[in-house]
Order: C-alpha cells, then sequence, then structure tokens
C-alpha cells in the first residue's frame, strides 16, 4: 500500500507534465486514431483512456515493465510497445486489445514473465490500452531540481570521527528489502540486525564507500541515501534525488580520491550525475544520449545508464551506457566538468564486474548474446566475445582452475555457465568451458565465488518452474562439478536470488523472495549446510545483499 502511494506521489509529478496537471479524471484522451482498415486487426477500434487511468497504467508500467521495454517505451531487453511500431517491433495498435492481452498474461519464450496473477485482470485490460496509446513524454530533472531535494540530515562536522561501537563493521551486511523500500543493517558476526531504514521506492543496489564507512543505496525513484556506520545503530546522513529512475550507483575509489566523490547511473532521465560524497551535495550532471555503438545514425536520447563500477588503478568509473552500447570511462579528478572516453561496444550493456587482476572490466551486452572487455588503465575496448543467450553475470564470478583464471557468467536465455580464460596465454579472453545447472532452461541472474572458497553458488530465480527458481546449485571450482542443488529449507519459499559471502568467505547468504515466507538463508559453504535462518516481519522480499568488505574490495 505504502509502495503504491509512493508510486503515485511519484508518478503525478510526472503527469504534471502529460496531463497538464489537471487531474481530470473524466477528460477522455482519444490518442489512437480511427482507422477503417480492417487488416489492422483488433487494433482498429478507437482506444480511450482517462486520465486516471493513463496514470495508473503509467505506475504500472513504471513499476512493472519499464526495465526491459525503457521508460519511454522505445524498448531495450523487450521490445519497443509503441502504437505505431518502430520499424522493428509490431505496432500495438496492430497486435490490438487481444493480441497485446495474451503476451501480457502469458508471457514469451523470450524471458518475458507471465503477469496472470501477478496484475489483476483490471490491470491487464487496462494496460492493454494503456499500451496502445502513446506514452507520456519524461520530464527534465537538472541540477536545480536535485538541489531541491538534497537533505543533509547530519553535517559532516556533527558525525563521529571513530566508531562508536566495538562491532566489525567490515563484516557488516547492507540487505535490501525491495518492496517495503527499506535497507536492513545486518552485523554479519553475530547475525542481529542493527536497524532496518526506509531509503525509497525499490531499492536496487548497494555500494560502500571506499573507506568501508558509509553504505549508499539507490533505487527505482532515482533516491541515494547515505548511511554511516560509525554511529552506534547505522543511520542516515543525507539522502538526494538525483532522477526519476535508476539502478546504479558508485564511489570514487583511487587513492587520494577515498570518499570523496560518488556518481549516480541515470535511467530516467539517462545522465551520469556525480556528488559530493560526504554529503551528497550535486556537482555536476551529464546527458548520456548519442549515437549507437554500431554506427546506426539514430540519435539514441532514451540511453540509459546502466552498471558502474570504480576503477582501483585510475581516477575513473567505468559506466555502461545500455541503449547505446557505450563503455564510458568517467575521468573524476574534474567532477564540475568529467572528461569522459566513450568506447563503442555492444549492445545493450547491463552488468558486469572486474577480472581478478582489477584492470579489466566485463559487462555484459545482454541483446547481442555477447560479453565485453574492457582494459581500464588503458580504456580501450580488448574484444567482444559470444557467450549464450542474455548473459546476466550481477558482477560475475572470479575463480581458478586447470583452465587458467576465469571469469564467469550465467545466462537469462539458456541453461549455460560460459567461463572467459583471463590470464596471458593460449586462449586467454576466449569462453574455454562452459557447464549447466540442474534441470532445463535460463533464468539465472546471478553467480558468486569467493577467493577463499572452493564453490560456485548459481541461482535460478526467472526460470518458470518452481523446483528450479526455488533451489540453488553449488558447483566445484576445481572440477567445475555439480556438487549439490539445495533446495528452500522448510518454512522458507520463494525465488531463490542473488548470494553474498561474508568477509571471511565460508558463509554464502541467499534472498528467498517472491513468496509467502521471505527470508535470507545463511549457509555454511564448507559443508553446504544451512547455518541460520533470518526471518521475521521485517525480512519483506529480501533481494540484494552487500557485504561491507566484499564491496568495497570487488571481491567476486
Ligand atoms: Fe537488477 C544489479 C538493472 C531486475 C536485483 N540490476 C543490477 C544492475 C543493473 C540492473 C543495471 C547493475 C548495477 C551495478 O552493478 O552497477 N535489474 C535491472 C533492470 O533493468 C531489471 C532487468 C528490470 C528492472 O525493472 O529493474 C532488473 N534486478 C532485477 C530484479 O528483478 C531483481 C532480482 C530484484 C529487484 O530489485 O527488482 C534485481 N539487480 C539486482 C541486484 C543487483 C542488480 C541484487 C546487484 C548485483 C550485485 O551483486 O552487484
Amino acid at each position: 500500500m505504502k509502495k503504491l502511494k509512493f508510486a503515485l506521489l511519484f508518478l503525478s509529478s510526472i503527469f504534471m507534465f502529460s496531463c497538464g496537471g489537471d487531474g481530470d479524471t473524466s477528460t477522455k484522451h482519444e490518442v489512437a486514431k480511427k482507422t477503417d482498415d480492417a487488416s489492422k486487426g483488433a487494433g482498429s477500434k478507437e482506444i480511450s483512456i482517462t486520465s486516471a487511468e493513463m496514470e495508473r497504467g503509467s505506475q504500472i508500467f513504471f513499476d512493472k515493465c519499464a526495465g526491459c521495454h525503457g521508460s519511454s517505451r522505445k524498448g531495450a531487453t523487450g521490445p519497443s510497445l509503441l502504437p505505431d511500431g518502430d520499424g522493428k517491433s509490431p505496432a500495438t495498435k496492430a497486435l490490438g486489445t487481444a493480441g497485446i492481452k495474451v503476451f501480457i498474461e502469458y508471457g514469451t519464450p523470450g524471458g518475458m514473465p507471465e503477469w496472470k496473477g501477478i496484475l489483476s485482470d483490471e490491470d491487464i485490460e487496462l494496460m492493454t490500452r494503456f499500451l496502445q496509446v502513446d506514452p507520456p513524454p519524461i520530464p527534465p530533472f537538472g541540477i536545480d531540481k536535485m538541489k531541491d531535494t538534497w537533505k543533509l540530515k547530519v553535517p559532516v562536522a556533527d558525525r563521529p570521527t571513530k566508531p562508536q561501537h566495538k562491532r566489525n563493521i567490515d563484516n557488516y551486511f547492507g540487505v535490501i528489502m525491495r518492496d517495503a523500500g527499506k535497507v536492513a543493517i545486518i552485523d554479519g558476526d553475530t547475525k542481529e540486525k542493527l536497524v532496518v531504514l526506509k531509503t525509497g521506492f525499490a531499492v536496487h543496489i548497494l555500494r560502500t564507500s571506499a573507506s568501508g564507512r558509509y553504505i549508499y543505496s539507490v533505487g527505482r525513484d532515482g533516491r541515494i541515501t547515505m548511511i554511516d556506520t560509525y554511529t552506534k545503530v547505522p543511520q542516515i546522513v543525507a539522502e538526494v534525488r538525483a532522477g526519476l529512475d535508476s539502478r546504479s550507483v558508485e564511489v570514487s575509489k583511487y587513492k587520494g580520491y577515498e570518499d570523496k566523490y560518488l556518481v549516480f547511473g541515470g535511467y530516467s532521465p539517462s545522465h551520469i550525475a556525480i556528488f559530493d560524497a560526504q554529503t551528497l551535495e550535486p556537482i555536476s550532471v551529464t546527458p548520456t544520449a548519442g549515437k549507437a555503438c554500431d554506427g546506426d545514425h539514430e540519435f539514441i536520447e532514451e540511453a540509459r545508464v546502466a552498471s558502474i563500477v570504480a576503477s582501483h588503478t585510475d581516477p575513473v568509473w567505468i559506466c555502461n551506457v545500455k541503449e547505446r552500447g557505450m563503455v564510458d570511462i568517467v575521468d573524476y579528478t574534474n567532477p564540475k566538468k568529467p572528461k569522459i572516453t566513450e568506447i563503442p561496444s555492444a549492445r545493450f550493456l547491463h552488468d558486469g564486474g572486474w577480472d581478478s587482476s582489477e584492470k579489466y572490466f566485463l559487462v555484459a551486452a545482454n541483446a547481442s548474446n555477447k560479453v565485453v572487455v574492457i582494459d581500464v588503465p588503458n580504456k580501450k575496448l580488448v574484444k567482444i566475445i559470444d557467450t549464450g543467450i542474455k548473459p546476466h553475470p550481477g558482477r560475475g564470478v572470479n575463480i581458478k582452475n586447470k583452465w587458467g583464471n576465469l571469469w564467469g557468467t550465467s545466462h537469462l536465455g539458456e541453461n549455460k555457465i560460459s567461463f572467459i580464460k583471463t590470464n596471458p596465454g593460449k586462449g586467454q579472453w576466449t569462453v574455454v568451458k562452459e557447464i549447466k545447472g540442474s534441470g532445463s532452461g535460463g533464468g539465472s541472474l546471478f553467480v558468486k565465488s569467493h577467493p577463499k572458497s572452493h564453490h560456485l553458488w548459481l541461482d535460478r530465480t526467472l526460470n518458470p518452474k518452481a523446483e528450479l527458481n526455488s533451489a540453488v546449485d553449488v558447483f566445484d571450482t576445481r572440477t567445475l562439478e555439480l556438487v549439490k542443488t539445495l533446495k528452500a529449507p522448510e518454512g522458507v519459499d520463494g525465488r531463490a536470488v542473488h548470494f553474498e559471502y561474508n568477509k571471511a568467505g565460508d558463509e554464502v547468504w541467499v534472498s528467498y523472495f517472491m513468496g509467502k515466507k521471505s527470508a535470507i538463508v545463511i549457509y555454511n559453504d564448507k559443508t553446504l549446510k544451512v547455518k541460520q535462518i533470518i526471518q521475521g516481519d521485517w525480512v519483506e522480499n529480501p533481494t540484494g545483499k552487500f557485504n561491507v568488505y566484499n564491496t568495497t574490495h570487488d571481491i567476486n
């Protein structure tokens, strides 16, 4: 309910632009023109939609569909959804109400989930009409708007200069409760919940400052929240809205710049924004719109910033511009006017992580079924490698065995983990080994290992089969054989998603979400036995978990 209220509030700000802000729920918006051409199918009927329905449709679209189809419905991982089509995907008006309904209700083999049973019949009917009218424009969100939303709750001078407790901050975990819009901070040594903080709508990821003191969250409402771990109970010390929709945030990690700057990647509007990492005061905004990597001369307005990582060898961030397939190397030594080197690669860039030397960054171009390798110190493209259908590595996994130093990714579109050799010698930057998880079909979102472990963990979160999406596979990193498939423990249900190791590398934390009994399940990484199950009213659909030490040092 709270989520709904927030989304409506958020959307009312958007619709001030598209509907004139009149809030007139009785006005009919006859957006799609009537056509007599019967060959255009059910879409030949006139479509009308009220302002209130437009608002609700946009809220549903923003919440459930924009991630794949793009905020302006021009398509990304999923096809475009425009009334008159775009030359590549069919016009939604031609698909018509009945055609669209089938897609929404039953999904597609290409990875679109079934929404029947998740969306009400009423909402599905509304979406069939919403998708046949023009999408509302995305309002601007510049630095002045950011400054208006900036709240410095505890100025730097009023913060403690050393920890006010004896706990081990390095082994703190930040856990995202996506649907509640909250982040829990858990002491990884004692497993105590220290605090649950309200951080904004659908928080997506967390990052820690280079010193490990601060935890930053970012979510689908474009809000960045800064949490201080030095106080007895971790507390929010600053927040700012940097856009309307986002998925990533990162800090400066290069020597001399620790805890100095923070970068935000905007999905909507599409921009790179830089902030003071101590206060979250906005410093600069650079739009990412431009031409695509592959010579397509179309100017791409919706050029969303997907994953971002901070280099340890240079004062730069690597920001991946999704729709354009551009890897932007952002030099933050002059944050007011950052120097950006664009490296054309492949579309659509999504998530990725470092190889074990932390010099090469590997990122999934999921619409091209490829992984792109960037030599960060030399700011150049090394290779674009075919891996499988829709690679989705998270930050990927680094392991070492007889095949070499390997970086691995699982896939959304097929049951495969591909391993790319990263060390010099024969086979470098090629796929040297592929393995399968249990059962069939893809749907994996994340893989994980740790330098001190001989295990590699695989989830199958989006696989349609409940026995697969609720279980995790564990492999031996030396042989790459499947060791065990771990089913959800008794008293836990939902889909298993995302892994995080503790600092020592001997425990693995797994989230269970989208079920009736969500939980964080902690496994002993050696014995693969359940060590502890964290449940309770406050554990609401946990998703990402971020150990302070591992996140700060990019242990993946
Ligand atoms: Fe994510 C990482 C975008 C759906 C949980 N997700 C990322 C990153 C991006 C991204 C760009 C990389 C951030 C980085 O490393 O800088 N995710 C998107 C989407 O656009 C998408 C496909 C659809 C959407 O509307 O958001 C999407 N993601 C999901 C989910 O459904 C998940 C499972 C739950 C949720 O929050 O909705 C989910 N994404 C995560 C997590 C990470 C992540 C836990 C961080 C992984 C890590 O270990 O770093």
